[in-house]
This record gives structure tokens, sequence and C-alpha cells, in this order.
């Protein structure tokens, strides 16, 4: 079978989307909505409704690390990942692993702040907390490393870069990068240009203009189920 990925625009699942698309091998695409990832449907690919869900000939892939991993290493000739047993694969999965628990997890009370606190006003402070403290402690983290190279992946984007564009975006709805975090900002203009970038955003918008070798359309829950 063709690969599918079970996506959540604005989510997450981007950096898999961009992922897939600089791999350039053939995949398809499964648009869910805030109703259909909690429906049974999906819940047979992904016991926890979550996103990004990866089905291939292997089995079923969920975990975003895991995804991008697997994509990598069969995209280690388009520098999308290193070999596993080299530095390089150990600092990205670093900073996949940074990516996916201390940033992700920072940004939950300001995604879902219903999830972490019962009244309005503790729902409220867990927010404001994680917008003002948390996440800028940790966007400062990767300003520093984004002053010392070009992407964090190293001389080129890989599937770490991918990621964190999928979730730092959310985060610049209440952070001025470029004010307060130049590199990140900068960082972000230069990598919105990128094919992978630009094919995954206009997924999400649902106005593919050029699409990306591999690309072989959506593909409904429906017709998965
Ligand atoms: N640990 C998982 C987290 C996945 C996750 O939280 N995905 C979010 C989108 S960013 C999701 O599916 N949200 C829908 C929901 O939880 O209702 C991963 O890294 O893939």
């Amino acid at each position: 079978m063709i690969p599918v990925l079970f996506y959540l625009p604005g989510s997450c699942s981007f950096g898999s989307i961009v992922a897939l698309a600089w791999l350039g091998q053939p995949f398809r695409l499964c648009r869910l909505d805030h109703v259909t990832i909690k429906s049974d449907a999906y819940r047979m690919f992904n016991t926890l409704r979550q996103v990004p869900t990866l089905k291939s000939d292997a089995g079923v892939l969920t975990e975003s690390a895991a995804i991008l991993n697997h994509l990598g290493f069969l995209g280690l000739d388009k520098n999308l990942a290193f070999k596993q047993g080299t530095w390089e694969f150990d600092r990205t999965n670093q900073m996949l692993s940074f990516l996916t628990t201390s940033l992700h997890g920072a940004m939950g009370p300001i995604v879902h702040p219903e999830r972490f606190a019962e009244s309005t006003s503790a729902q409220e402070e867990l927010e404001q907390r994680a917008m003002k403290i948390q996440v800028p402690e940790l966007l400062s983290y990767l300003e520093g490393i984004l002053n010392r190279h070009l992407w964090l992946g190293g001389d080129y984007p890989n599937v770490a870069d991918a990621y964190f564009y999928g979730i730092g975006r959310s985060a610049a709805k209440f952070i001025d990068f470029d004010r307060d975090f130049p590199n990140v900002g900068n960082y972000f203009t230069q990598f919105k240009l990128d094919p992978g970038v630009v094919f995954a955003t206009a997924v999400e918008d649902q106005r593919i203009t050029e699409s990306v070798t591999g690309f072989e359309g959506e593909v409904s829950l429906q017709e998965l189920s």
C-alpha cells in the first residue's frame, strides 16, 4: 500500500507532512478534524486518538519522533536525517526528544488548558505561565543553538527542523520572535520558503497549487476504515 499520514491542520503533524514532501516517495494524506480524530473509526489506527499516525505496509506507527526517525532513515540520501550510530544522529534525536516532550508539553496548557486544571482561573494562570515563562525559556535554548547553526539539524534543515516549524508557529501567535528571539525569527522567515513547508502549509489550508513528488492525494477516513 501507499503509506498514509493522518494529520490535523494546525497541529504537530505538520512536521511529518514536510518530511514526506522532502522524501519524495509515494504517500497519501488523511485529513482529520476535531470530531473525526475522536471517532471510533480513527481509534482503529491510533488508540490515543492523536496525530500524527503513519500507516504503511510495515504497520501503524504513531508518535512524531518515531515517524520522523522512520522517514529520516528512508531519506538519508536527501539529508532528512543522519545514520543511526553517528554522533549527528544522536544530536538530532536529542533535539527531536526535546521538541516532542519539553516544548510540545509546555504548549499543552495553551492549546488545551481544560486538560490541566478545572477552574477557569487556574486554567488562565497555567496558560499565562506557559506563554510568559515556560515556552520563552525553552525558546531561548533554541535561540542559542540558532545563533551558532543555521538549522537545528546542522548544515541543512532535517526532520527536527520540520517538527519545530510545525509547533513553533503556534508560539509565534503570542511571542514576537523578531523582537525577542531574532535567530528564531530569522529561521522562520527563511524556512517558510522551503518547498516542503510551502506544500504542508498549502495542504493544511486546502489550497494546493503546486504538488510535490510522491504526493498521491488525500484519502478519507471512511475509505480507510
Ligand atoms: N506524543 C505525541 C503527541 C501527539 C499530540 O499531542 N498530538 C496532538 C496535536 S499536536 C493531537 O493529536 N491533539 C488532538 C487531541 O489531543 O485531541 C507525539 O509526539 O506525536
